[in-house]
Protein backbone atom coordinates (compact mmCIF):
# COMPACT_ATOMS: atom_id res chain seq x y z
CA UNK A 1 0.00 0.00 0.00
CA UNK A 2 1.65 3.70 -0.52
CA UNK A 3 0.77 6.32 1.73
CA UNK A 4 1.25 8.57 -0.92
CA UNK A 5 -0.58 11.54 -1.03
CA UNK A 6 -1.43 14.10 -3.18
CA UNK A 7 -2.28 17.64 -2.37
CA UNK A 8 -6.26 17.36 -3.12
CA UNK A 9 -5.90 13.94 -1.22
CA UNK A 10 -4.31 15.09 1.72
CA UNK A 11 -5.60 15.49 5.12
CA UNK A 12 -4.90 19.09 5.05
CA UNK A 13 -6.18 21.87 2.80
CA UNK A 14 -5.41 25.19 3.97
CA UNK A 15 -8.18 27.90 2.91
CA UNK A 16 -6.42 30.75 2.04
CA UNK A 17 -5.86 33.10 0.07
CA UNK A 18 -2.13 32.69 0.09
CA UNK A 19 -2.04 28.67 -0.70
CA UNK A 20 -2.71 27.47 -3.87
CA UNK A 21 -3.66 23.82 -5.01
CA UNK A 22 -2.12 23.12 -8.43
CA UNK A 23 -1.76 19.85 -10.57
CA UNK A 24 1.77 19.83 -9.93
CA UNK A 25 2.07 20.92 -6.20
CA UNK A 26 0.91 23.17 -3.42
CA UNK A 27 2.18 27.12 -3.77
CA UNK A 28 2.36 29.33 -0.88
CA UNK A 29 3.05 32.28 0.08
CA UNK A 30 4.79 32.99 3.48
CA UNK A 31 6.08 36.11 5.64
CA UNK A 32 9.17 35.55 7.89
CA UNK A 33 9.11 38.00 10.57
CA UNK A 34 12.27 38.66 12.53
CA UNK A 35 14.11 41.73 13.75
CA UNK A 36 17.33 43.25 13.56
CA UNK A 37 18.92 44.56 16.82
CA UNK A 38 21.53 47.00 16.79
CA UNK A 39 23.40 47.42 20.17
CA UNK A 40 24.28 51.11 20.89
CA UNK A 41 27.52 52.66 22.40
CA UNK A 42 25.73 53.31 25.69
CA UNK A 43 24.73 49.75 25.96
CA UNK A 44 21.00 50.11 24.59
CA UNK A 45 19.48 47.71 22.10
CA UNK A 46 17.47 48.82 19.16
CA UNK A 47 15.13 46.52 17.38
CA UNK A 48 13.77 46.99 13.94
CA UNK A 49 10.66 44.55 12.74
CA UNK A 50 11.86 42.82 9.90
CA UNK A 51 9.57 41.14 7.18
CA UNK A 52 10.76 39.02 4.12
CA UNK A 53 7.68 37.63 1.71
CA UNK A 54 8.66 34.40 -0.02
CA UNK A 55 6.83 31.67 -2.14
CA UNK A 56 7.13 28.40 -1.50
CA UNK A 57 6.68 25.52 -4.19
CA UNK A 58 6.06 21.60 -3.04
CA UNK A 59 6.18 19.23 -5.76
CA UNK A 60 3.71 16.92 -4.61
CA UNK A 61 4.42 13.70 -6.36
CA UNK A 62 6.93 11.22 -3.93
CA UNK A 63 7.64 8.95 -6.75
CA UNK A 64 9.53 5.88 -5.85
CA UNK A 65 12.36 6.41 -3.87
CA UNK A 66 15.36 4.35 -3.09
CA UNK A 67 17.58 4.32 -0.01
CA UNK A 68 21.05 3.63 -0.50
CA UNK A 69 22.66 2.76 2.86
CA UNK A 70 26.69 2.75 3.48
CA UNK A 71 26.97 0.03 5.95
CA UNK A 72 23.93 -1.80 5.14
CA UNK A 73 25.44 -5.14 6.51
CA UNK A 74 25.70 -3.45 9.87
CA UNK A 75 23.33 -2.80 13.61
CA UNK A 76 21.52 -0.15 12.13
CA UNK A 77 21.71 -1.20 8.28
CA UNK A 78 19.99 -4.54 9.32
CA UNK A 79 17.55 -3.02 11.52
CA UNK A 80 16.05 -0.58 9.10
CA UNK A 81 16.29 -3.22 6.52
CA UNK A 82 13.91 -5.81 8.91
CA UNK A 83 11.81 -2.79 10.43
CA UNK A 84 10.74 -1.84 6.85
CA UNK A 85 9.81 -5.24 5.40
CA UNK A 86 8.29 -5.91 9.39
CA UNK A 87 6.09 -2.72 8.74
CA UNK A 88 5.55 -3.45 4.93
CA UNK A 89 4.55 -7.42 5.36
CA UNK A 90 2.98 -6.67 8.94
CA UNK A 91 4.89 -9.11 10.43
CA UNK A 92 4.06 -9.58 13.94
CA UNK A 93 5.89 -11.82 17.09
CA UNK A 94 5.69 -13.40 20.19
CA UNK A 95 7.74 -11.67 23.09
CA UNK A 96 7.41 -12.58 26.84
CA UNK A 97 5.08 -9.86 26.85
CA UNK A 98 2.23 -10.81 24.25
CA UNK A 99 1.93 -9.79 20.74
CA UNK A 100 4.11 -7.13 19.07
CA UNK A 101 3.26 -5.68 16.16
CA UNK A 102 5.59 -3.47 13.42
CA UNK A 103 5.81 0.13 14.24
CA UNK A 104 7.81 3.44 13.56
CA UNK A 105 8.39 4.57 17.45
CA UNK A 106 10.89 7.34 17.53
CA UNK A 107 10.06 8.57 14.14
CA UNK A 108 9.57 12.17 14.27
CA UNK A 109 7.95 11.89 10.97
CA UNK A 110 5.62 8.81 11.08
CA UNK A 111 4.91 8.92 15.38
CA UNK A 112 4.61 12.68 15.98
CA UNK A 113 2.24 15.07 15.84
CA UNK A 114 1.98 19.43 15.10
CA UNK A 115 -0.23 21.60 16.91
CA UNK A 116 -2.63 22.82 13.76
CA UNK A 117 -4.55 25.16 15.67
CA UNK A 118 -7.90 24.98 17.44
CA UNK A 119 -11.39 23.75 16.74
CA UNK A 120 -13.93 26.62 17.08
CA UNK A 121 -16.32 24.97 18.10
CA UNK A 122 -14.78 23.11 20.57
CA UNK A 123 -12.30 25.45 21.41
CA UNK A 124 -9.69 22.30 21.91
CA UNK A 125 -6.11 21.92 20.17
CA UNK A 126 -5.64 20.12 16.96
CA UNK A 127 -2.78 17.88 16.27
CA UNK A 128 -1.69 16.07 13.26
CA UNK A 129 0.76 13.83 12.44
CA UNK A 130 4.29 15.39 10.82
CA UNK A 131 3.74 13.19 8.00
CA UNK A 132 0.24 14.47 7.00
CA UNK A 133 1.62 18.43 6.82
CA UNK A 134 3.20 17.61 3.00
CA UNK A 135 3.48 14.83 0.82
CA UNK A 136 6.27 12.84 1.79
CA UNK A 137 7.38 8.80 1.09
CA UNK A 138 6.41 6.24 3.25
CA UNK A 139 8.34 4.31 4.80
CA UNK A 140 7.29 0.92 3.85
CA UNK A 141 7.93 2.30 0.13
CA UNK A 142 11.28 2.79 0.26
CA UNK A 143 13.04 0.07 -2.62
CA UNK A 144 16.58 -0.35 0.50
CA UNK A 145 19.36 -1.05 -0.91
CA UNK A 146 23.37 -0.68 -0.21
CA UNK A 147 27.29 -1.13 0.26
CA UNK A 148 29.10 -2.90 2.96
CA UNK A 149 32.61 -4.21 3.37
CA UNK A 150 31.42 -7.23 4.89
CA UNK A 151 30.12 -9.91 2.48
CA UNK A 152 27.90 -11.54 4.87
CA UNK A 153 24.22 -11.93 3.54
CA UNK A 154 21.96 -9.50 4.87
CA UNK A 155 20.82 -12.77 7.07
CA UNK A 156 23.30 -13.75 8.46
CA UNK A 157 24.16 -9.57 9.45
CA UNK A 158 20.71 -9.15 10.88
CA UNK A 159 21.72 -12.59 13.35
CA UNK A 160 25.11 -11.00 13.84
CA UNK A 161 23.46 -8.14 14.99
CA UNK A 162 21.14 -9.22 17.58
CA UNK A 163 19.16 -6.59 18.04
CA UNK A 164 15.69 -7.52 17.46
CA UNK A 165 13.89 -10.53 18.82
CA UNK A 166 14.09 -14.01 17.49
CA UNK A 167 10.93 -14.91 16.42
CA UNK A 168 11.17 -11.40 14.39
CA UNK A 169 13.92 -12.78 12.55
CA UNK A 170 12.74 -15.96 12.01
CA UNK A 171 10.07 -14.76 9.78
CA UNK A 172 12.00 -11.95 8.46
CA UNK A 173 14.57 -14.69 7.43
CA UNK A 174 12.48 -15.71 4.35
CA UNK A 175 12.10 -11.98 3.24
CA UNK A 176 15.71 -11.17 3.23
CA UNK A 177 17.02 -14.56 2.14
CA UNK A 178 19.95 -14.03 -0.64
CA UNK A 179 20.33 -10.14 -0.29
CA UNK A 180 23.84 -9.12 -0.37
CA UNK A 181 25.62 -5.75 0.40
CA UNK A 182 26.92 -4.09 -2.57
CA UNK A 183 31.04 -4.42 -2.99
CA UNK A 184 32.55 -1.11 -1.10
CA UNK A 185 35.57 0.51 -0.49
CA UNK A 186 38.11 0.10 2.08
CA UNK A 187 41.08 2.77 3.15
CA UNK A 188 42.32 0.68 6.15
CA UNK A 189 43.94 3.69 7.70
CA UNK A 190 40.04 5.42 8.25
CA UNK A 191 38.49 2.74 10.75
CA UNK A 192 39.94 1.27 13.40
CA UNK A 193 42.27 -1.89 12.61
CA UNK A 194 40.00 -4.33 14.58
CA UNK A 195 37.65 -3.80 11.65
CA UNK A 196 39.94 -5.71 9.28
CA UNK A 197 38.73 -9.03 9.66
CA UNK A 198 35.49 -7.69 8.60
CA UNK A 199 36.24 -6.41 4.84
CA UNK A 200 36.24 -9.22 2.80
CA UNK A 201 33.25 -7.27 0.52
CA UNK A 202 35.38 -4.46 -1.91
CA UNK A 203 36.02 -2.94 -4.91
CA UNK A 204 38.87 -4.22 -6.57
CA UNK A 205 42.08 -2.06 -6.73
CA UNK A 206 43.65 0.96 -5.10
CA UNK A 207 42.61 3.96 -7.47
CA UNK A 208 40.14 5.83 -5.98
CA UNK A 209 39.13 7.58 -9.55
CA UNK A 210 38.02 4.29 -10.72
CA UNK A 211 36.47 3.86 -6.89
CA UNK A 212 34.60 7.14 -7.21
CA UNK A 213 33.13 6.17 -11.13
CA UNK A 214 32.12 2.43 -9.00
CA UNK A 215 30.21 3.92 -6.69
CA UNK A 216 27.98 6.43 -9.41
CA UNK A 217 27.56 3.62 -11.55
CA UNK A 218 26.08 1.75 -8.20
CA UNK A 219 23.72 4.61 -7.92
CA UNK A 220 22.74 4.68 -11.66
CA UNK A 221 22.15 0.77 -11.77
CA UNK A 222 20.62 1.19 -8.64
CA UNK A 223 17.93 3.41 -9.66
CA UNK A 224 17.75 1.89 -13.31
CA UNK A 225 16.68 -1.77 -12.28
CA UNK A 226 14.34 -0.30 -9.31
CA UNK A 227 12.99 2.05 -11.72
CA UNK A 228 13.13 4.71 -9.32
CA UNK A 229 12.06 8.00 -9.62
CA UNK A 230 14.76 9.36 -7.06
CA UNK A 231 17.48 7.86 -4.59
CA UNK A 232 19.03 9.32 -0.99
CA UNK A 233 22.44 7.71 -0.11
CA UNK A 234 23.05 7.61 3.61
CA UNK A 235 26.41 6.61 5.51
CA UNK A 236 25.81 4.62 7.97
CA UNK A 237 29.28 2.75 8.05
CA UNK A 238 31.83 2.40 10.80
CA UNK A 239 33.04 5.79 12.68
CA UNK A 240 36.09 7.32 10.53
CA UNK A 241 39.02 9.12 11.64
CA UNK A 242 39.15 13.29 10.87
CA UNK A 243 40.87 13.80 7.74
CA UNK A 244 43.43 16.30 7.33
CA UNK A 245 42.18 19.60 5.72
CA UNK A 246 44.82 20.40 3.48
CA UNK A 247 45.42 23.06 1.18
CA UNK A 248 45.46 22.54 -2.65
CA UNK A 249 44.52 18.76 -1.53
CA UNK A 250 40.56 19.13 0.01
CA UNK A 251 39.72 22.91 0.45
CA UNK A 252 38.50 23.58 -2.79
CA UNK A 253 35.87 21.04 -5.08
CA UNK A 254 38.71 21.31 -7.97
CA UNK A 255 41.31 20.29 -5.13
CA UNK A 256 39.31 17.95 -3.94
CA UNK A 257 38.45 16.68 -7.53
CA UNK A 258 42.46 16.34 -8.48
CA UNK A 259 43.04 14.77 -4.93
CA UNK A 260 40.40 12.00 -6.06
CA UNK A 261 42.42 11.62 -9.60
CA UNK A 262 45.66 11.17 -7.41
CA UNK A 263 44.09 8.65 -4.86
CA UNK A 264 45.48 11.45 -2.38
CA UNK A 265 45.53 9.29 1.17
CA UNK A 266 43.28 12.16 3.02
CA UNK A 267 40.90 11.37 0.46
CA UNK A 268 38.64 8.54 2.77
CA UNK A 269 35.79 6.14 1.97
CA UNK A 270 32.90 8.72 3.20
CA UNK A 271 33.93 11.53 1.18
CA UNK A 272 33.74 9.63 -1.87
CA UNK A 273 30.61 8.26 -1.51
CA UNK A 274 29.69 12.21 -0.73
CA UNK A 275 31.14 13.00 -3.95
CA UNK A 276 29.40 10.64 -5.83
CA UNK A 277 26.14 11.60 -4.51
CA UNK A 278 26.67 14.98 -5.22
CA UNK A 279 27.97 14.13 -9.12
CA UNK A 280 24.70 11.78 -9.17
CA UNK A 281 22.54 14.33 -8.13
CA UNK A 282 21.54 12.38 -4.76
CA UNK A 283 20.90 13.70 -1.63
CA UNK A 284 24.29 12.11 0.72
CA UNK A 285 23.82 12.26 4.65
CA UNK A 286 26.24 11.16 7.13
CA UNK A 287 24.91 9.81 9.89
CA UNK A 288 28.71 9.75 11.73
CA UNK A 289 30.93 11.57 12.87
CA UNK A 290 33.75 11.84 11.04
CA UNK A 291 34.57 15.68 9.03
CA UNK A 292 33.36 13.74 5.71
CA UNK A 293 31.99 17.57 4.29
CA UNK A 294 35.45 18.59 4.14
CA UNK A 295 35.41 22.03 2.55
CA UNK A 296 36.22 21.24 -1.14
CA UNK A 297 33.00 19.07 -0.64
CA UNK A 298 30.80 21.29 0.39
CA UNK A 299 31.83 23.63 -2.55
CA UNK A 300 31.02 20.60 -4.55
CA UNK A 301 27.36 20.17 -3.61
CA UNK A 302 26.89 24.03 -3.32
CA UNK A 303 28.14 24.08 -7.51
CA UNK A 304 25.89 21.42 -8.14
CA UNK A 305 22.95 22.75 -6.29
CA UNK A 306 22.21 19.10 -4.61
CA UNK A 307 21.87 18.26 -1.07
CA UNK A 308 23.85 17.37 1.65
CA UNK A 309 23.36 16.93 5.21
CA UNK A 310 25.59 15.86 8.88
CA UNK A 311 26.83 14.64 11.02
CA UNK A 312 26.16 11.64 12.98
CA UNK A 313 22.89 10.67 14.49
CA UNK A 314 21.51 12.05 17.88
CA UNK A 315 20.08 9.22 19.02
CA UNK A 316 19.67 9.19 22.56
CA UNK A 317 22.57 10.88 25.26
CA UNK A 318 23.39 13.58 23.35
CA UNK A 319 19.27 14.36 22.74
CA UNK A 320 18.35 14.44 25.96
CA UNK A 321 21.72 16.67 27.03
CA UNK A 322 20.80 19.12 24.64
CA UNK A 323 17.49 19.37 26.22
CA UNK A 324 18.44 19.17 30.37
CA UNK A 325 21.39 21.63 28.98
CA UNK A 326 18.86 23.93 27.46
CA UNK A 327 16.67 23.70 30.44
CA UNK A 328 18.93 24.12 33.27
CA UNK A 329 20.38 27.66 31.02
CA UNK A 330 17.02 28.75 30.42
CA UNK A 331 16.01 27.66 34.01
CA UNK A 332 18.74 30.29 35.13
CA UNK A 333 20.88 27.47 36.48
CA UNK A 334 24.42 27.37 36.13
CA UNK A 335 25.68 23.74 35.04
CA UNK A 336 29.74 24.18 36.18
CA UNK A 337 30.38 20.45 34.61
CA UNK A 338 28.69 17.38 32.15
CA UNK A 339 30.37 14.39 32.88
CA UNK A 340 29.15 11.35 29.93
CA UNK A 341 29.90 8.07 30.36
CA UNK A 342 29.02 5.10 27.71
CA UNK A 343 29.66 1.21 27.31
CA UNK A 344 28.24 -0.82 24.58
CA UNK A 345 29.22 -3.78 23.59
CA UNK A 346 28.10 -3.81 19.56
CA UNK A 347 30.98 -3.81 16.59
CA UNK A 348 30.31 0.40 16.54
CA UNK A 349 31.93 0.25 20.52
CA UNK A 350 34.59 -1.94 19.08
CA UNK A 351 35.54 0.44 16.45
CA UNK A 352 35.38 3.03 18.76
CA UNK A 353 37.62 2.03 21.37
CA UNK A 354 40.35 2.43 18.72
CA UNK A 355 41.78 5.95 19.84
CA UNK A 356 41.66 8.26 16.83
CA UNK A 357 37.67 6.95 15.87
CA UNK A 358 36.82 7.90 19.32
CA UNK A 359 38.31 11.38 18.89
CA UNK A 360 35.32 11.98 15.95
CA UNK A 361 33.09 11.40 18.24
CA UNK A 362 34.25 12.99 21.25
CA UNK A 363 34.13 15.84 18.89
CA UNK A 364 30.07 15.69 18.10
CA UNK A 365 29.21 14.41 21.36
CA UNK A 366 30.80 18.15 22.70
CA UNK A 367 29.77 20.54 20.98
CA UNK A 368 26.35 20.06 21.76
CA UNK A 369 26.17 22.51 24.65
CA UNK A 370 28.29 25.50 23.35
CA UNK A 371 24.90 27.55 22.00
CA UNK A 372 23.00 27.33 24.80
CA UNK A 373 25.75 28.36 26.90
CA UNK A 374 26.66 31.27 24.41
CA UNK A 375 23.48 32.42 24.47
CA UNK A 376 23.31 33.46 28.64
CA UNK A 377 26.09 35.76 29.20
CA UNK A 378 24.25 36.74 32.51
CA UNK A 379 25.28 32.68 33.50
CA UNK A 380 28.55 32.61 31.54
CA UNK A 381 31.21 35.19 30.96
CA UNK A 382 32.28 36.24 27.59
CA UNK A 383 35.80 36.51 26.92
CA UNK A 384 35.72 40.31 26.90
CA UNK A 385 33.76 40.71 30.13
CA UNK A 386 36.32 38.19 31.74
CA UNK A 387 39.17 40.30 30.38
CA UNK A 388 37.49 43.35 31.54
CA UNK A 389 37.69 41.97 34.86
CA UNK A 390 41.14 40.37 35.50
CA UNK A 391 43.15 42.68 33.09
CA UNK A 392 44.29 39.91 30.94
CA UNK A 393 43.73 38.81 27.99
CA UNK A 394 41.22 35.92 27.90
CA UNK A 395 40.42 34.33 24.62
CA UNK A 396 37.19 32.44 25.60
CA UNK A 397 34.42 32.92 27.65
CA UNK A 398 33.12 30.84 30.52
CA UNK A 399 31.84 27.23 29.91
CA UNK A 400 30.79 24.28 32.03
CA UNK A 401 33.46 21.33 31.46
CA UNK A 402 32.50 18.82 29.48
CA UNK A 403 33.75 15.34 28.79
CA UNK A 404 33.00 12.30 26.79
CA UNK A 405 33.92 8.59 27.81
CA UNK A 406 33.22 5.85 25.60
CA UNK A 407 33.98 1.60 26.50
CA UNK A 408 33.39 -1.16 24.70
CA UNK A 409 31.99 -4.34 26.66
CA UNK A 410 31.26 -6.73 24.67
CA UNK A 411 28.80 -8.73 27.17
CA UNK A 412 26.59 -5.77 26.88
CA UNK A 413 26.11 -5.80 22.99
CA UNK A 414 23.99 -3.35 21.08
CA UNK A 415 22.18 -2.32 24.51
CA UNK A 416 24.23 0.70 25.30
CA UNK A 417 24.33 2.21 29.01
CA UNK A 418 24.60 6.07 29.33
CA UNK A 419 25.77 7.53 32.66
CA UNK A 420 25.71 11.19 32.72
CA UNK A 421 26.22 13.89 35.75
CA UNK A 422 25.41 17.38 35.19
CA UNK A 423 26.96 19.52 38.20
CA UNK A 424 25.37 22.67 38.91
CA UNK A 425 25.10 25.98 40.78
CA UNK A 426 22.42 27.17 42.47
CA UNK A 427 21.60 30.73 44.82
CA UNK A 428 23.99 31.75 47.08
CA UNK A 429 26.81 29.16 45.85
CA UNK A 430 24.41 26.06 46.33
CA UNK A 431 25.08 23.07 44.29
CA UNK A 432 23.21 20.36 42.29
CA UNK A 433 23.90 17.15 41.41
CA UNK A 434 21.83 15.04 38.86
CA UNK A 435 22.62 12.02 37.24
CA UNK A 436 21.09 10.14 34.32
CA UNK A 437 20.92 6.19 33.34
CA UNK A 438 19.81 5.45 30.29
CA UNK A 439 19.56 2.22 29.03
CA UNK A 440 18.29 1.36 25.46
CA UNK A 441 19.17 -1.09 22.03
CA UNK A 442 21.06 1.86 19.55
CA UNK A 443 20.25 0.62 17.05
CA UNK A 444 16.29 0.85 17.49
CA UNK A 445 17.02 4.39 18.47
CA UNK A 446 19.21 5.12 15.07
CA UNK A 447 17.01 3.10 13.02
CA UNK A 448 13.72 5.84 12.98
CA UNK A 449 16.18 8.90 12.51
CA UNK A 450 17.58 6.69 9.49
CA UNK A 451 13.97 6.82 7.94
CA UNK A 452 13.01 10.66 9.02
CA UNK A 453 16.42 11.76 7.63
CA UNK A 454 15.43 10.00 4.56
CA UNK A 455 12.21 11.18 4.46
CA UNK A 456 13.20 15.12 4.74
CA UNK A 457 15.99 14.70 2.95
CA UNK A 458 13.84 13.57 -0.39
CA UNK A 459 11.07 15.75 0.50
CA UNK A 460 13.67 18.78 0.84
CA UNK A 461 14.26 18.33 -2.81
CA UNK A 462 10.70 18.97 -4.07
CA UNK A 463 10.13 22.20 -2.47
CA UNK A 464 11.54 25.55 -4.39
CA UNK A 465 11.87 29.24 -2.74
CA UNK A 466 11.38 32.55 -4.80
CA UNK A 467 11.76 36.03 -2.92
CA UNK A 468 8.53 38.00 -3.67
CA UNK A 469 10.96 41.11 -2.66
CA UNK A 470 13.66 41.47 -4.92
CA UNK A 471 11.42 40.89 -8.19
CA UNK A 472 13.80 38.13 -10.28
CA UNK A 473 10.81 35.94 -10.05
CA UNK A 474 12.84 32.90 -10.16
CA UNK A 475 12.22 29.64 -8.03
CA UNK A 476 15.30 28.32 -6.73
CA UNK A 477 16.17 25.07 -4.83
CA UNK A 478 17.23 25.25 -0.91
CA UNK A 479 20.54 25.37 -0.12
CA UNK A 480 22.88 22.40 -0.16
CA UNK A 481 23.45 22.24 3.24
CA UNK A 482 19.88 20.99 4.90
CA UNK A 483 20.48 21.88 8.57
CA UNK A 484 16.40 21.85 8.80
CA UNK A 485 17.61 18.19 9.66
CA UNK A 486 19.69 18.96 12.68
CA UNK A 487 17.29 17.35 14.95
CA UNK A 488 18.21 14.04 13.95
CA UNK A 489 22.09 14.95 13.97
CA UNK A 490 24.36 15.40 16.66
CA UNK A 491 26.87 18.11 15.46
CA UNK A 492 24.93 19.76 12.63
CA UNK A 493 26.15 21.23 9.02
CA UNK A 494 25.06 24.30 8.83
CA UNK A 495 25.68 26.88 6.24
CA UNK A 496 29.19 28.02 6.23
CA UNK A 497 29.32 31.31 8.48
CA UNK A 498 25.95 30.90 10.06
CA UNK A 499 25.49 29.97 13.53
CA UNK A 500 24.82 26.00 15.12
CA UNK A 501 21.62 25.61 16.83
CA UNK A 502 22.16 22.79 19.17
CA UNK A 503 18.80 23.05 21.31
CA UNK A 504 16.42 20.10 20.43
CA UNK A 505 13.30 22.13 20.89
CA UNK A 506 14.65 24.86 18.44
CA UNK A 507 15.17 22.49 16.09
CA UNK A 508 12.25 20.94 16.06
CA UNK A 509 10.11 24.25 16.06
CA UNK A 510 12.41 25.25 12.59
CA UNK A 511 11.62 21.86 11.07
CA UNK A 512 7.65 22.49 11.86
CA UNK A 513 7.48 25.97 11.17
CA UNK A 514 8.99 25.03 8.01
CA UNK A 515 6.63 22.81 6.57
CA UNK A 516 3.93 25.14 8.24
CA UNK A 517 5.39 27.83 5.69
CA UNK A 518 5.18 26.11 2.95
CA UNK A 519 1.41 25.27 3.33
CA UNK A 520 1.31 28.98 3.60
CA UNK A 521 0.48 29.05 7.34
CA UNK A 522 1.98 31.17 9.85
CA UNK A 523 3.95 28.93 13.10
CA UNK A 524 1.27 28.16 15.74
CA UNK A 525 2.93 30.08 18.81
CA UNK A 526 2.19 29.61 22.70
CA UNK A 527 0.60 33.02 23.01
CA UNK A 528 -2.64 31.46 23.43
CA UNK A 529 -3.91 35.61 23.71
CA UNK A 530 -7.58 34.07 23.89
CA UNK A 531 -6.78 32.51 26.96
CA UNK A 532 -5.48 35.54 28.50
CA UNK A 533 -7.83 38.31 27.80
CA UNK A 534 -11.40 39.06 28.60
P1 LIG B 1 28.16 -1.28 12.81
O1 LIG B 1 29.60 -1.35 13.09
O2 LIG B 1 27.28 -2.35 13.29
O3 LIG B 1 27.88 -1.10 11.26
C1 LIG B 1 28.73 -0.41 10.42
C2 LIG B 1 28.89 -1.19 9.14
O4 LIG B 1 29.65 -0.42 8.23
C3 LIG B 1 29.62 -2.49 9.31
O5 LIG B 1 28.84 -3.55 8.80
C4 LIG B 1 30.90 -2.32 8.52
O6 LIG B 1 31.32 -3.52 7.92
C5 LIG B 1 30.48 -1.30 7.51
N1 LIG B 1 31.52 -0.48 6.90
C6 LIG B 1 32.64 0.05 7.43
N2 LIG B 1 33.30 0.78 6.52
C7 LIG B 1 32.58 0.72 5.37
C8 LIG B 1 32.72 1.29 4.10
N3 LIG B 1 33.77 2.05 3.78
N4 LIG B 1 31.79 1.04 3.17
C9 LIG B 1 30.71 0.27 3.46
N5 LIG B 1 30.52 -0.31 4.66
C10 LIG B 1 31.45 -0.07 5.60
O7 LIG B 1 27.71 0.13 13.43
P2 LIG B 1 26.24 0.68 13.71
O8 LIG B 1 25.90 0.43 15.11
O9 LIG B 1 25.34 0.22 12.64
O10 LIG B 1 26.50 2.25 13.56
C11 LIG B 1 26.81 2.77 12.31
C12 LIG B 1 27.37 4.17 12.42
O11 LIG B 1 26.37 5.02 12.94
C13 LIG B 1 28.59 4.30 13.32
O12 LIG B 1 29.51 5.17 12.76
C14 LIG B 1 28.01 4.91 14.57
O13 LIG B 1 28.95 5.66 15.29
C15 LIG B 1 26.94 5.80 13.98
N6 LIG B 1 25.93 6.13 14.96
C16 LIG B 1 25.15 5.15 15.52
C17 LIG B 1 24.19 5.49 16.45
C18 LIG B 1 23.28 4.50 17.07
O14 LIG B 1 22.51 4.87 17.95
N7 LIG B 1 23.29 3.25 16.66
C19 LIG B 1 24.00 6.88 16.83
C20 LIG B 1 24.92 7.79 16.24
C21 LIG B 1 25.80 7.42 15.30
C1 LIG C 1 28.79 5.29 22.03
O1 LIG C 1 28.61 6.57 22.41
C2 LIG C 1 28.40 4.91 20.65
C3 LIG C 1 27.90 5.96 19.77
O2 LIG C 1 27.85 5.58 18.43
C4 LIG C 1 26.58 6.42 20.25
O3 LIG C 1 25.74 5.38 20.57
C5 LIG C 1 25.91 7.28 19.31
O4 LIG C 1 26.79 8.25 18.87
C6 LIG C 1 24.70 7.86 19.94
O5 LIG C 1 25.05 8.87 20.77
P1 LIG C 1 23.99 9.74 21.48
O6 LIG C 1 24.81 10.67 22.32
O7 LIG C 1 23.21 10.44 20.45
O8 LIG C 1 23.18 8.80 22.31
Amino acid sequence: ATARRTPEGGLIKVESDSTKYEEEGIRAKYTDRGADVVKGADGKFTVKKTEKNYEFFTKSNVGKVGLMLVGLGGNNGTTVLATHLANKHQISWRTKDGLQQPNYIGSVVRASTVRLGVDPETGKDVFVPISDMLPMVHPNDFVIGGWDISGVEMVQAMLRAKVLEWDLQRQLIPHMQGVKPLPSIYYPDFIAANQADRADNLIPGDDKQSHLEHIRNDIRQFKADNDLDSVVVLWTANTERYADIIEGVNDTSDNLLKSIKESHEEVSPSTLFAVASILEGVPFINGSPQNTFVPGCIELAEKHQTFIGGDDFKSGQTKVKSVLAEFLVNAGIKPLSISSYNHLGNNDGKNLSSHRQFRSKEISKSSVVDDMVAANHVLYKTASELTAESGEVTKKGEHPDHIVVIKHVPAVGDSKRAIDEYYSELLMGGRNVMNIFNECEDSLLATPLIFDLAILAELLTRVQYKSLDNGDGEYKPLYSILSLLSYMLKAPLVKPGTDVVNSLNRQRNALEQFLKACLGLEHTNDLLLDTRIW
